[in-house]
C-alpha cells in the first residue's frame, strides 16, 4: 500500500470518510455552526469588518461623496446578495421540509435483502419534502394541486429516495411527454397567466388530447388537491419498483404512507381565501406541530406482486396512470415514519435538498415502468442544473456512509481526496468495487428481448375504467366536490373549445357527471357516455382514512371581548391545552380584555381583523353578557361564525354566547340548547350556563361541562361536520 498516500502526508493529516453509522445529526455537525453573539463581524475571508453601515466613501462630516468602488467589505456584501438564488426547481419548486426517522416493524427478508426493509434494530434518519406542483417558489400552499411527498432514506448503505406524490397515479404513461404536461400546465407562454393553476385553457386542453390523464385528472380534481395540511396526506411512490430477496427472486412493489391523523382536506372556498390570507398555510402548520411536540407519523405499506403473476390482471401493472386495486394487491404495513426535527436553515436544508429516483440500495430496484425509467434520468440531471455536479456533497445530500471513488473535480468540489492515483484499476489495488457480499449493488439478471420501436404495450390503452373505479368509490360528499371543482376548473378557461370538449370527456367517465358539468358551466349537455362499469374500490375515498381521532395540533380560536365569562373560556383553554390542541384567542382587538368579574384579564394572541377563522379547525365562544355584546354588533365577528359554519367546522359556544351563534347562523334546522343541557347540531356543540344554587348542581355543572367538551372535541377531531354539508346548510361563506 506504501504509496498510495504519500509518507509525508500520512503524518499530518487523516482520511475523512464520514460517519460509519446512520446518525446524520452528528453527520451534519460538521457542516453546522451557530451565531455566537459574541462573534464579530467578517468578511467571507474572515478579516473582522469594521462597518456594515457605511460604504467606503470620498466625502465629508457636511458632504455626501460618490462611493468607492475599491471599497473590498462593500463589494463582498453586494455581491454574495446579488448570486443568493439558484434555479428553483423546474417542478415541484414551493415546498418545505423535516425531519426525523423510519422505524421498520415487520422485517421483509423474504422480499428483499436490503438491511433498511429487514433490521428492525435500526432507526433509519429521513428527510421528507413536501411540495406543490405547478406554483413558483413564492406561490401558496394551499392552491389546487398535487402535492410532492419526497423521502430520503439516509440508511447505511447508501441513500434510498421514494420522490412520491399524495396521489397515487400520474398523467402520463411515457416520461417522454412530461415537458408537455407541464408545460400544458404551468402558467400560459404568452403572459405567464395563471400562477400556480390547473384552471386554464392549456391544461385542460392537455388533459382532452391525452386520454391517459382521465384518472389523474379525476384525482386532481378531487379533495386530494387541496390538503388540510401536509401531516393529513398518503403518500405514493407511484411507480413500480422491485424488491430481491437473498434467494435472487423478485417481487414487483409499490410504496405507500398512511398518515396516523388520517387523510383530511380543506374546503375549496376556504383554501381559495387561504391563498390569499396565509399563503404559508401548510409550512407554518407542519412547522408548528413539529415544534409543539406534536410529531406526524405515517406508517410505511407495500403493495407486492411476483415477478411471475406480472400479467395476471387486466392492467399492466407497469403504468403509472393505474392502481393495483386494494382488493386485488392489498397493502402491508411494515414500518413507521416519524418527522420530529425542523430545519435549522431553509436554503441548506430545502432548497438544496436533491432527490433522485435513480438512487435505491442494493435489495431495491428499478422495474421497466415507462414513466420511472425516464425519471431515473431526469432527476440526476435536474441535480447538476441547479446545484452542480457536486450536488452530493452538499451536507444534507451526503450519504451517512463511507463514499469512496475515483468520481473527482468539478465545479465545487470541497471533498479533499488524498492519494495518488484517481483511477481502477490501480497498482494498489485501491478502493476496488465490491462484492455481493459486501454489500455491493448488483443489478437483477433481467432476460431483455424486444423491438425496438417508439411504442407501447396494448395494455396500456385502456385510460378510462380506472377514472370509473375512481369515480364509483368517491362518496356523495367526495361527489359533489369533485363536480364543484370542474365546474371552477372550465369556468376559467374562455376558450369554448376547451371546456366545450371536456365536458364531452367526462361523459366518458359518468353521463350524469358531464351533465351536470356542463349544466353548470353552459356547455351541450351530453345525452350518451361511455358505460360504466359500477364497480368500486374502497381505499381511493379519503373517508376511508379518517385516522386518529384526536385534536393534538389542531387550532382552536377562542372569540372574547371584555366581559367574556373566566370560568368557561378558563376551562376550554386548559382543556385545549392538555390536550395538545393550539387554543388561539381572538379578540376584536390585541388590547388586553378583562373578565366580566374584573378578577383576571387575557392578552389575545390575534384579532379579529388580523386573522381569519380559515386559519383554525374550530372556535369556541365562550359566554359573558358584555362580551357577547360587543361581538354580536362587531360584523367581523359574525363573519367569523358564520364563515366557520360554512366551511363545516366545530362551533362551540357556552352562556350567552349560544343566542349569539343562533343569531349568527340564523338556521332553524341547526337546534341550539335552551336549557342546561349540552347540545349538538349538524356540528354546533352549546351549552347555556347554569347558576349553581347548591353543592348538587355544582357537581352537575361540573359533569355538563365534560359533556360539553367531550362533544366538542369529538366534532373538532371528525376533522368536519359533513352532514351540514349533506343537509345543504354550509352556504354562508
Ligand atoms: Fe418529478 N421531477 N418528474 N414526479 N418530482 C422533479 O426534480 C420528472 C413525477 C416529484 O421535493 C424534478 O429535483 C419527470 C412523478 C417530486 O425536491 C425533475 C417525470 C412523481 C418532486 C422531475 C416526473 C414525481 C419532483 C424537478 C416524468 C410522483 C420534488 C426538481 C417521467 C411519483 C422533489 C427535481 C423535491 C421533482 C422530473 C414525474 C414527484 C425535473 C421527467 C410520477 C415529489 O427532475
Amino acid at each position: 500500500m506504501a504509496g498510495l498516500i504519500p509518507e509525508s502526508m500520512q503524518k499530518v493529516s487523516h482520511a475523512v470518510l464520514g460517519p460509519r453509522e446512520g446518525d446524520k445529526l452528528k453527520d451534519l455537525a460538521h457542516d453546522t455552526k451557530d451565531i455566537n453573539p459574541k462573534d464579530r463581524l467578517t468578511t467571507d475571508y474572515g478579516v473582522k469588518q469594521s462597518t456594515a453601515d457605511d460604504w467606503l466613501k470620498a466625502a465629508s462630516p457636511d458632504k455626501a461623496g460618490p462611493l468607492l468602488l475599491e471599497d473590498p467589505f462593500a463589494r463582498e456584501r453586494i455581491m454574495r446578495f446579488d448570486h443568493e438564488r439558484i434555479p428553483e426547481r423546474v417542478v415541484h419548486a414551493r415546498g418545505s421540509a423535516a425531519f426525523g426517522n423510519f422505524k421498520l416493524l415487520e422485517p421483509i427478508p423474504e422480499l428483499t435483502f436490503a438491511p433498511v426493509l429487514t433490521d428492525t434494530s435500526r432507526e433509519t434518519p429521513v428527510a421528507v419534502r413536501f411540495s406543490t406542483v405547478l406554483g413558483s417558489r413564492g406561490s401558496a400552499d394551499t392552491v389546487r394541486d398535487v402535492r410532492g411527498f419526497a423521502v430520503k432514506f439516509y440508511t447505511n448503505e447508501g441513500n434510498w429516495d421514494i420522490v412520491g406524490n399524495d396521489i397515487p397515479v400520474f398523467f402520463i404513461q411515457d416520461a417522454i411527454k412530461f415537458p408537455d404536461v407541464i408545460h400544458a400546465a404551468k402558467p400560459e407562454p404568452h403572459n405567464e397567466v395563471p400562477q400556480a393553476q390547473t384552471a386554464h385553457n392549456n391544461f385542460w386542453d392537455f388533459q382532452f388530447n391525452h386520454t391517459e390523464a382521465t384518472h389523474m385528472f379525476m384525482w386532481a380534481m378531487s379533495d386530494r388537491a387541496i390538503p388540510r395540511s401536509f401531516r393529513m396526506m398518503q403518500g405514493f411512490g407511484v411507480n413500480t419498483f422491485t424488491l430481491i430477496n437473498s434467494k435472487g427472486e423478485r417481487h414487483f412493489v409499490k410504496f405507500t404512507f398512511t398518515p396516523e391523523l388520517g387523510v383530511h382536506s380543506l374546503v375549496w372556498d376556504e383554501a381559495l381565501k387561504l391563498a390569499g390570507q396565509d399563503p404559508d398555510f401548510h409550512r407554518k402548520d407542519l412547522w408548528e406541530a413539529i415544534a409543539n411536540g406534536v410529531f406526524p407519523k405515517w406508517k410505511f405499506g407495500i403493495q407486492v406482486i411476483p415477478e411471475a403473476d406480472e400479467h395476471k390482471f387486466d392492467f399492466d401493472i407497469l403504468d403509472a396512470t393505474k392502481i393495483w386495486p386494494e382488493d386485488l394487491v392489498p397493502t402491508r404495513y411494515i414500518g413507521e415514519l416519524e418527522l420530529n426535527r425542523n430545519p435549522d436553515e431553509f436554503f441548506t436544508q430545502v432548497e438544496q435538498l436533491a432527490f433522485c429516483t435513480s438512487h435505491v440500495v442494493p435489495g431495491i430496484g428499478f422495474s421497466d415502468d415507462p414513466l420511472l425509467q425516464g425519471r431515473n434520468f431526469s432527476y440526476f440531471d435536474t441535480q447538476i442544473s441547479r446545484l452542480g455536479i457536486n450536488f452530493q456533497e452538499l451536507p444534507i445530500n451526503r450519504p451517512v456512509c463511507p463514499v469512496m471513488n475515483f468520481n473527482r473535480d468539478g465545479q465545487l468540489r470541497h471533498t479533499i481526496t488524498r492519494g495518488t492515483v484517481n483511477y481502477w484499476p490501480n497498482r494498489y489495488d485501491a478502493c476496488p468495487p465490491a462484492t455481493h457480499e459486501e454489500g455491493a449493488y448488483v443489478e437483477y439478471a433481467q432476460k431483455v428481448a424486444g423491438i425496438k420501436a417508439r411504442i407501447r404495450s396494448e395494455k396500456f390503452k385502456d385510460h378510462f375504467s380506472q377514472a370509473q373505479l375512481f369515480w364509483n368509490s368517491m362518496s356523495p360528499v367526495e361527489k359533489n366536490h369533485i363536480l364543484n371543482a370542474f365546474a371552477f376548473e372550465l369556468d376559467h378557461c374562455e376558450d369554448p373549445v376547451v371546456w366545450g370538449r371536456m365536458v364531452k370527456r367526462l361523459a366518458d367517465i359518468d353521463l350524469q357527471l358531464a351533465q351536470m358539468v356542463a349544466e353548470k358551466v353552459g356547455g351541450e349537455v351530453p345525452k350518451e357516455g361511455r358505460p360504466n362499469h359500477g364497480r368500486k374500490a374502497p381505499a381511493l375515498s379519503q373517508t376511508e382514512f379518517p385516522g386518529k381521532a384526536t385534536i393534538a395540533a389542531r387550532r382552536v380560536a377562542i372569540l372574547i371581548a371584555d366581559g367574556y365569562d373566566p370560568v368557561a373560556y378558563k376551562a376550554a383553554y386548559a382543556a385545549l391545552s392538555s390536550a395538545l390542541a393550539v387554543p388561539l384567542v381572538v379578540a376584536p382587538s390585541r388590547a388586553k380584555i378583562t373578565a366580566a368579574d374584573g378578577s383576571s384579564s387575557t392578552q389575545p394572541h390575534h384579532h379579529l381583523e388580523g386573522f381569519r377563522s380559515t386559519m383554525v379547525d374550530a372556535i369556541f365562544i365562550p359566554g359573558g353578557a358584555k362580551s357577547v355584546e360587543t361581538l354580536s354588533k362587531n360584523g367581523r365577528a359574525m363573519h367569523w361564525i358564520r364563515e366557520a359554519f360554512g366551511h363545516l367546522k366545530t362551533i362551540g359556544a357556552t352562556g350567552e354566547a349560544v343566542d349569539l351563534v343562533n343569531k349568527a347562523i340564523d338556521l332553524p334546522s341547526v337546534t341550539v340548547s335552551s336549557s342546561g343541557d349540552v347540545h349538538e347540531s349538524y356540528g354546533v356543540v352549546t351549552m347555556k350556563e347554569l347558576k349553581p344554587e347548591s353543592l348538587s348542581e355544582t357537581v352537575q355543572i361540573a359533569k355538563e361541562a365534560t359533556g360539553f367538551m367531550e362533544k366538542f372535541f369529538y366534532g373538532i377531531a371528525q376533522h368536519r361536520c359533513w352532514d351540514r354539508e349533506l343537509a345543504g346548510l354550509n352556504t354562508q361563506v
